[in-house]
């Protein structure tokens, strides 16, 4: 639950009452006031939300932090009952079209139905059937771990030690393992994948949409063709930047792994540092592009960090502690230094104005991982009741990924506080990619010399190789995500809409892979994986777009805080740490959440109504120059992929 709409993040989380009956919608039904009018059906619509939510995200909260049968059942079952009241409401909604009303209760109407990623049939029993697998699904996830050996001698490993090789390990075959044995953890998801799709779809159709991908479209201010149209122009934009990077990446991986370094011209899923080459900056080893221009290795300054507090902590025990005193030890100096992390991030937004956290956060949040059970390590942020009590999960580890992770979720975090004094259906994102867009735009601004003044890397020196590098250290994490971005939903799209048939599941995610990553597995995968699946956003029922849009929008709000804060250099290398004037325009922006369209929003900020990489351009000109010269006389591109069967729906 971390993002948009901000009962919808509910629902992505997966899960809903079934207080309200099938005709709770009429409007015969005693609950419903007479002649209510359209502004008195929104406040009561706000008024009943405001009252289910607490208990929703309460039971969400618990099977995503305590994964077993039974909390799974509870979340399952406040779903429904969320889910059921959603239906109620919006068929209630429908006695006021055509009738005057003002112009927010109009909008709040809209977003009304487009609230949840997880529209829900009308039946009581498919819905129910829904909420039980939306929850199985995430629950597997979370629980997800790949075995080796039989009885005492099996050995488990989940997402996060798997993760854990494919960031330092440089063994080829070690990552192959790691890569193919998460993968197979989704094997069980396709058959509740195939009918979760025939579910949600039914509920799209039920609220009028022609299926669940042109309802996820539709969020947008503008038509779903639009939305589509602007993901295609955008990433035109782009998409030679990319080019040059994965040529570049795949030069150096074949030095590095010879005859196994690329598949056909494309990178080897298994090698790229991560489980779903979205992100590349744990390759820094081999994508450095100087070796002698500082250093700039964040996660060796973490993991020192931990060690120094474990070492101080063991120093202060009385005595030599025994395994178990140890093990305790060992756990407070993880939490010590994952709230130390938390505190960083904190502070950068305490500096441009904003307020501290509530002490309830700090209480209330999980930042490491629990011993004891099963959960949900995605990270995530959450809204609880609307007010004061937010929260993060998280399973944090001293690296620079869960560093960046936790001023990403922070950013949700403060969008949360700053709206909710908004009504309800307001308290949202001005759309999904503004809310993954706050704490990144943060991100930009921690450049090498905010990271020296925050003790975590050296003074740095000004020359041009530690301006490639530092621009290397952003692209490996910015310009690689962007395809990425794109193609899960490129998938999710064409499986809601029918093009994409559940027999063509897994070849057709591999096209897209190849088609805008330019990525491809090791060994052929069929159609006996479900590598979606493997990706939280997918049980998870996390729509994606949102982190394309985003990582887009976020070169955007970064230039405008940066001139908002007086600041006159070189993009890249602006820092508005500690600067009133940028938080302050900022924090009025997360104010508005969704209460206008997001094109005023945009403008209000950045003087543009208009989603524009010109910003990611601008910021990267040094590196694509220098991309450029270091790739010529190579072939760059890849192979097109072979075209799926498509399917007419
Ligand atoms: O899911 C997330 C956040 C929570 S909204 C941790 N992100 C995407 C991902 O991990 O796939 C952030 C970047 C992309
Ligand atoms: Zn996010």
């Amino acid at each position: 639950m971390n993002h948009r709409r901000l009962w919808v993040l509910a629902i992505a989380a997966c899960l809903a009452l079934s207080a309200c009956k099938r005709d709770a919608a009429t409007a015969t039904d005693p609950a419903i006031p007479e002649n209510e009018t359209a502004d008195e059906f929104i406040a009561r619509v706000d008024d009943e939300l405001r009252a289910m939510y607490p208990e929703l995200s309460a039971a969400q909260w618990l099977s995503s932090t305590y994964i077993n049968d039974d909390s799974q059942l509870l979340a399952a079952k406040a779903n429904e009952r969320w889910l059921t009241a959603l239906n109620g409401w919006i068929e209630q909604a429908r006695r006021f079209e055509g009738q005057d009303m003002s112009p927010a209760t109009a909008r709040a109407i809209g977003l009304l139905k487009l609230s949840t990623a997880m529209p829900a049939p009308r039946d009581p029993q498919r819905l129910a059937e829904l909420t039980r697998i939306a929850t199985r699904m995430e629950g597997m996830y979370g629980a997800g771990a790949y075995c080796v050996g039989e009885g005492e001698n099996q050995s488990c490993r989940q997402l996060g030690e798997l993760e854990e090789v494919l960031r330092k390990s440089r063994d080829h075959d070690e990552q192959l393992d790691a890569w193919q044995g998460w993968h197979s953890i989704a094997q069980p998801m396709r058959k509740d994948y195939v009918r979760f799709v025939e579910l949600v779809n039914e509920g799209a159709r039920d609220m009028g949409f022609a299926d669940a991908g042109e309802m996820w479209r539709s969020g947008y201010d503008m038509s779903p063709g639009e939305i589509a149209a602007e993901t295609d122009r955008l990433w035109g934009q782009v998409k030679p930047l990319y080019e040059q990077l994965h040529c570049y990446a795949r030069t150096r991986l074949e030095a590095k792994y010879p005859d196994r370094g690329s598949v056909d011209g494309l990178l080897p899923a298994h090698l790229m540092g991560n489980m779903w080459q979205q992100d590349w900056s744990n390759l820094w080893d081999i994508l450095q592009p100087y070796g002698s221009a500082g250093t700039l290795d964040v996660s060796a300054a973490l993991e020192t960090q931990f060690r120094e507090g474990l070492n101080k902590r063991l120093a202060a025990a009385r005595g030599l502690p025994d395994a178990v005193g140890r093990v305790e030890i060992e756990r407070r100096a993880e939490a010590d230094i994952a709230e130390s992390m938390t505190r960083r991030a904190e502070d950068f937004y305490t500096s441009l104005g904003m307020p501290e956290l509530p002490e309830s956060f700090w209480r209330k949040s999980q930042l490491i991982k629990p011993r004891d059970r099963d959960v949900v390590c995605h990270a995530s942020a959450w809204p609880m009741d609307m007010a004061d009590d937010v929260r993060i999960k998280m399973c944090i580890q001293p690296s620079e990924e869960d560093f960046t992770t936790v001023y990403h979720e922070l950013g949700h975090i403060y969008y949360y506080m700053a709206y909710k004094d908004q009504p309800p259906l307001f308290q949202a994102g001005a759309h999904d990619g503004f809310h993954e867009a706050i704490g990144d735009t943060i991100v930009l601004a921690m450049t090498p010399q905010y990271m020296s003044t925050i003790g975590l890397v050296e003074e740095q020196q000004q020359s041009q190789a530690a301006l490639i590098n530092s621009q290397m250290r952003m692209a490996l994490s910015k310009v690689a995500f962007l395809p990425f971005g794109l193609m899960i939903d490129r998938w999710r799209w064409g499986v809601f809409g029918g093009s994409i048939a559940p027999e063509n599941y897994n070849s057709a995610w591999w096209n897209l892979k190849a088609q805008y990553q330019g990525v491809a597995p090791a060994d052929a995968r069929g159609e006996d994986f479900f590598d979606p699946g493997a990706k939280y956003h997918v049980p998870g029922n996390t729509p994606y777009t949102r982190y394309f849009l985003s990582h887009i929008l976020q070169f955007q709000f970064y230039k405008a805080l940066c001139d908002a804060s007086g600041y006159d250099g070189p993009l890249y290398e602006c820092s508005f740490y500690g600067n009133e004037a940028a938080g302050e325009k900022f924090w009025a922006m997360l104010g508005k959440g969704a209460s206008q369209p997001w094109q005023q929003t945009l403008e209000e900020l950045t003087g543009a109504g208009t989603m524009d990489a010109a910003a990611v351009l601008e910021y990267f000109a040094p590196l694509q120059d220098w991309l450029e010269s270091q790739n010529e006389g190579q072939a760059c591109g890849w192979p097109a992929p072979a075209p799926v069967a498509a399917k007419t729906p």
